[in-house]
């Protein structure tokens, strides 16, 4: 199948979800293009069945903003028709679910039929998508998609609260490609991040509101009164100055790294006991599967789809938005003891091998199919 991929080429979970699908849909001989505005940071490979188009904008003083939604559905119809694609899947439903409408449109004037599945990703649902300056585009745009996923059956559940929805919204998970995520032996980092034989607490994210980094400090602060332990915070994002602030300010700076965006996630994560993911919204929570597929339990809030996820008491807790204390209280009791930690670290791994990409891609696959099949044109 030759499939045409739209994503935010990002470090944002919707990008790396599209670009790993896309990578794996590649070494299964499909053919992908990719059409984004700049190379997919995960698309760091070269295969024979893999292509890139960049989405380029012409400048004129005109424009305060640059309108790449017209520049993005004239990219997709160039390619459609020169590659002679079969489908488009386009990850986060704003602008790119309405943009592949206006290519699907224009490209039937061609008597050219493509079918667009759109998946959903969080917060062009939760966050974005139900404000009004986006909720009518969004309903058209999900109601006139050929197939719609959503990455949990939460997500599912408030897009069809939300938005006056008349068609099915298929629950497709996302997945670890453990060819990558695994515990790589890195004794030396340890060594180095965490001298003292620390435990080593990790967060990673875009350091956004909604993922209220301030108390992965706040929780730190607490597990590190009672157990000695190194904070490794990963990502970067407008939140930073004021956690790093928050860390000073709490006395715990000199046991926090802040290491910025990094490609490695999987060697960060290969020197971590615990994993840290307070947010306030997360329609699936990627970061705390990488995390436990490099055998790390998981704190978390048991918003959106985190709790399909990360099974309480099993391969890590879940508490209120905002209980720092309970979140505290339950990093601690992972922590305190070195067989319970194994037992954790066994079952956080033992739960990400539910979502290996070897179990999830047969069934984009099949929706492709059935996708495909629904919208032929007979005759
Ligand atoms: O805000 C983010 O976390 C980035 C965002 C994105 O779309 O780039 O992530 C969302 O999609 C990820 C991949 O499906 C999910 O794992 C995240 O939970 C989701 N984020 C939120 O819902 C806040």
């Amino acid at each position: 199948m030759k499939i045409g991929i739209v994503c935010y080429p990002t470090f944002g979970g919707s990008g790396v979800v599209a670009t790993e699908l896309g990578k794996a849909l590649a070494s299964n001989g499909h053919e992908i293009h990719f059409i984004t505005y700049s190379q997919p940071a995960r698309l760091d490979f070269f295969s024979e069945n893999l292509y890139y188009h960049e989405v380029a904008m012409a400048q004129y003083p005109l424009f305060d903003f640059s309108p790449y939604e017209s520049a993005l559905a004239s990219k997709l119809v160039d390619v459609v028709k020169f590659e002679k694609l079969d489908l488009l899947h386009v990850h986060y439903a704003i602008p790119h679910a309405s943009v592949a409408f206006l290519a699907k449109q224009i490209l039937a004037t061609y008597g050219i039929h493509i079918p667009v599945v759109t998946t959903l990703h969080g917060t062009d649902i939760t966050l974005v998508g139900k404000d009004k300056s986006f909720s009518p585009v969004v309903t058209f745009s999900i109601n006139h998609s050929d197939g719609v996923t959503a990455v949990s059956e939460n997500l599912r559940e408030q897009t069809l609260e939300s938005f006056d929805i008349k068609r099915e919204v298929r629950v497709i998970p996302n997945f670890i490609d453990f060819s990558r995520f695994h515990n790589k032996s890195k004794e030396h980092f340890k060594r180095a991040i965490a001298p003292g034989n620390e435990r080593v607490i990790t967060h990673t994210s875009n350091f956004r509101k909604v993922k209220n980094t301030q108390d992965v400090v706040r929780i730190f602060k607490q597990v590190n009164e009672v157990i000695p332990s190194k904070l490794l915070m990963v990502g970067d994002g407008p939140e930073r100055r004021n956690t790093e602030e928050l860390a000073r300010q709490l006395g715990v700076s000199q046991d926090v790294r802040f290491l910025g965006k990094q490609d490695a996630i999987e060697e960060i994560l290969s020197v971590s006991d615990l994993f840290l993911m307070p947010s306030s919204s997360e329609s699936f929570g990627l970061a705390a599967l990488e995390a436990m597929a490099c055998h790390v339990p998981v704190v978390s809030t048991n918003t959106g789809g985190l709790p399909e996820l990360n099974l309480h008491g099993v391969s890590g807790f879940l508490s209120n938005i905002g209980d720092v204390d309970d979140m505290s209280k339950h990093a601690i009791h992972i922590l305190e003891d070195c067989d319970r930690l194994q037992r954790f670290k066994d079952a956080a791994f033992a739960r990400a091998q539910e979502f290996d990409l070897r179990n999830i891609l047969p069934l984009y696959e099949a929706y492709y199919e059935e996708v495909l099949n629904n919208t032929k044109i007979p005759g």
